[in-house]
């Protein structure tokens, strides 16, 4: 109840911040592009997990000024970016609420518009399971947010229930392959058979493929081998500050 009133006010308060975790090339040399991951840094409580606020924000009404919010936030990065010199792809989560939204498009086009940015240099990020909630309903957007020149990609695969004919007519360019089979990769014969069968699948579909959670170099070297395209993980870096993020990326490339 605490939070929830609190998180009412966070907004106005600028209590809420994006960090960003950066996405590196299969071999783990290069930076590709960094996720955006809402943080709330709460005046007693320290930072909070939207692990844990993402769901009040749903259960309250607030998900959808949350969610503008994130949209709003991450363009005006990806901006003030550009004007260093440094061209970052963000991708960004958008929740269930935002992928129903009859406007979602409008709104993704009007903060592009507004922060003059490129649209390719937008990812947008939903979990198998949101997106097969209402599977056509879903392609149905991700065909509006396509033609607008975004990118999509399906958040947590693996632990979803898409068909290989859906995944064939949903206009996605990207597959994350849920982290619970990254994390047993070298312990689990099942996990590499597995990550083996969606690297391959994905691109018979024409998706890349990325692995989030790497937090070893054993992992790493496995998916490189089995022909990831991009790693996220612990193993590169954890969510960073825009400024660290800036500087990371100064430092890789
Ligand atoms: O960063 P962390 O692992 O604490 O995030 C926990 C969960 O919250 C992840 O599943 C992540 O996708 C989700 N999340 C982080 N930022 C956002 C956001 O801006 N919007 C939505 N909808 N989910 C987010
Ligand atoms: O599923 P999604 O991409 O939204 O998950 C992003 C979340 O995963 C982030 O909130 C981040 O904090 C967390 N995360 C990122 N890298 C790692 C990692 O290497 N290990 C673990 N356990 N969590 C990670
Ligand atoms: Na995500």
């Amino acid at each position: 109840v605490e939070l929830q009133r609190d998180l009412r006010l966070a907004l106005e308060r600028g209590e809420l911040e994006l960090h960003y975790q950066p996405k590196v090339s299969g071999d783990g040399r290069t930076i590709t592009g960094a996720e955006a991951l809402a943080r709330w840094r709460h005046p007693q409580r320290g930072l909070v997990s939207p692990a844990v606020f993402i769901p009040i924000a749903e259960r309250f009404g607030l998900i959808g000024a949350l969610g503008d919010w994130v949209i709003q936030q991450a363009c005006t990065q990806v901006r003030q970016w550009l004007g260093q010199g440094l061209r970052v792809r963000v991708a960004i989560n958008l929740s269930v609420h935002q992928l129903r939204q009859d406007d979602l498009v409008q709104r993704v086009q009007g903060a592009i518009d507004q922060h003059r940015i490129d649209p390719t240099l937008l990812t947008f990020e939903i979990t198998e399971s949101v997106a097969m909630e209402d599977a056509e309903g879903t392609l149905r957007t991700f065909e509006r947010l396509s033609a607008i020149g975004v990118h999509l990609s399906i958040d947590d695969f693996g632990t979803g229930y898409s068909s290989l004919s859906y995944l064939r007519r949903l206009q996605a360019g990207q597959l994350k392959i849920d982290r619970a089979f990254v994390r047993d990769l070298e312990s689990s014969a099942d996990a590499r058979a597995i990550v083996e069968a969606v690297v391959r699948l994905a691109h018979a579909l024409g998706l890349k493929v990325v692995a989030e959670g790497v937090e070893t170099a054993g992992q790493r070297d496995v998916l490189h081998a089995l022909g990831c395209d991009e790693l996220q993980g612990f193993l590169f870096a954890r969510p960073m500050q825009p400024h660290l993020m800036a500087l990371w990326a100064q430092g890789e490339g």
